[in-house]
């Protein structure tokens, strides 16, 4: 086991500013060879459609793929993982799903119109986006409940098909994520992934229809990919490592402050775990628990590294001042373990999701509160929300003008126009404005 190792700030030292900016700077990994290479991959895919798939994929992923038939799943293979899996996990994913439709039913927004006294009426009108493609990593970050956060809230948007990529390297796939895929409502599961699979969603090829949008985590040739593709499709955000923001005033037990700490360091050696408290023993208590409670971690390896790399254990004068240090941090996921949370709500500017109260552990917003779990790292939340049904929806406007309209609209355009030297314009407008001699 590593020599346990965490981070100490205090807020009040002068130093503390430019500490807080070393503690949060992260290299996002851009990686000139690997745009290199996933260029040439993008290519490949656009020119010969499923023949480069098959080739991409059984080289990265040691597969035998004799025809594109053979990695496509439809929805009877997924119902069969949902029967195989053990009725508990059943149970619990259906939960879930329950849960987050219900949270993002409460997103769908409207369409509206007004109209003005003359009869021109103005508006705008919520559509759906037609088909949109969902990427699940491989591998030990092959999340379900991923599944369900992306897959549900364009269920809710009334997106018409859902196309889902996940790699089977080896031939393996995890039944929970195809169980998972069933229970959300997923069309088509295609068991491909990297640069190629996400230029097979954005370009189409002869089994795989082309999306509107791509979403859903990967590592760097998928986020790389999902760059380059933008423009071509829409694509969510490329999300960096986790991070949880804890504020505490002391008072909850350390071992539950610790593990909340170590819930995102486990997801990776770059997650981001950090403690704020006016109260130095507790600090301390937090710093022994955090000691013991790795120890027998699975995952100790990765959470370790985690808390020493990018933890800390930040000293603050009181409540007022670690939400001033968080919104300076705006954390993916922010804590608040005090007395009557709900108080500090509107002081609290940037944050992609808040778990009020000593009993709201952040893994029960991961899984199964209802809200979404795909949301802005890295200060992102200073500007972004949580992947929602929004995302999934676009907006149309809408004008319709009456004879009395046009001529009153049409003789303001006309000026506007021939100041623009744009003359078609202004003629158009001034078709629709009333004869002025009568
Ligand atoms: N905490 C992750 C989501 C997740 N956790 C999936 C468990 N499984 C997002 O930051
Ligand atoms: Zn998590």
């Amino acid at each position: 086991m590593r020599e346990f190792s965490i981070r100490r700030l205090d807020a009040g030292s002068p130093d503390f500013s430019s500490e807080l900016d070393h503690l949060l700077a992260w290299e996002s990994v851009a990686d000139l060879q690997v745009e290199a290479a996933v260029s040439e991959i993008l290519q490949q895919v656009k020119n010969r459609g499923d023949a480069a798939v098959i080739e991409f994929t059984n080289r990265f992923d040691r597969r035998n793929l004799q025809s594109a038939a053979e990695f496509c799943l439809g929805k009877d293979a997924l119902q069969q993982a949902l029967q195989r899996i053990p009725a508990e996990s059943r149970e619990a994913l259906e939960t879930a799903a329950k849960r987050v439709r219900e949270y993002h039913q409460h997103q769908l927004q409207s369409s509206w119109q007004y109209r003005e006294a003359d009869g021109t009426l103005l508006g705008q009108q919520i559509t759906p986006m037609e088909r949109v493609g969902i990427y699940v990593p491989g591998g030990k970050a092959s999340y379900p409940s991923s599944v369900l956060m992306n897959a549900i809230p364009a269920k809710v948007a009334g997106v018409d098909e859902i196309q889902m990529v996940v790699p089977a390297p080896d031939g393996q796939l995890n039944d929970l994520v195809l169980a998972a895929a069933a229970i959300a409502g997923v069309d088509r599961v295609f068991t491909i992934g990297g640069a190629q699979a996400v230029a097979a969603l954005a370009y189409g090829t002869d089994s795989i229809a082309r999306v509107d949008k791509i979403v859903g985590p990967g590592n760097i040739f998928v986020a790389s990919a999902k760059r380059a593709v933008f423009g071509q499709v829409a694509i969510d955000m490329i999300a960096g490592p986790s991070e949880i923001l804890v504020i505490c005033d002391g008072k909850t037990d350390p071992d539950w402050i610790a593990m909340d700490l170590l819930s995102q360091a486990e997801h990776d050696e770059q997650a981001q775990s950090i403690l704020l408290s006016p109260d130095a023993d507790f600090l301390d208590a937090v710093e022994k628990s955090l000691q013991k409670l790795l120890a027998d971690l699975p995952r100790e390896a990765i959470a370790s590294r985690s808390i020493a790399d990018r933890g800390a254990l930040i000293l603050v004068r009181d409540i007022a001042q670690a939400i001033e240090v968080s919104n300076r941090i705006a954390p993916e996921h922010l804590e608040v373990s005090v007395d009557d949370p709900e108080q500090y709500l509107p002081q609290i500017r940037h944050a992609g999701a808040i778990f009020l109260g000593r009993y709201t552990a952040e893994a029960l917003g991961d899984y199964c509160a209802g809200p979404n779990h795909v949301l802005p790292t890295s200060g992102t939340a200073r500007f972004s929300s949580p992947l929602g049904v929004y995302d999934f929806q676009k907006r149309s406007s809408i004008i319709f003008c009456s004879p009395q309209g046009a001529d009153t609209l049409g003789r303001v355009a006309a000026t506007l126009a021939k100041g623009e030297g744009l003359d078609a314009h202004a003629r158009s407008a001034e078709y629709r404005v009333r004869d002025t001699a009568d």
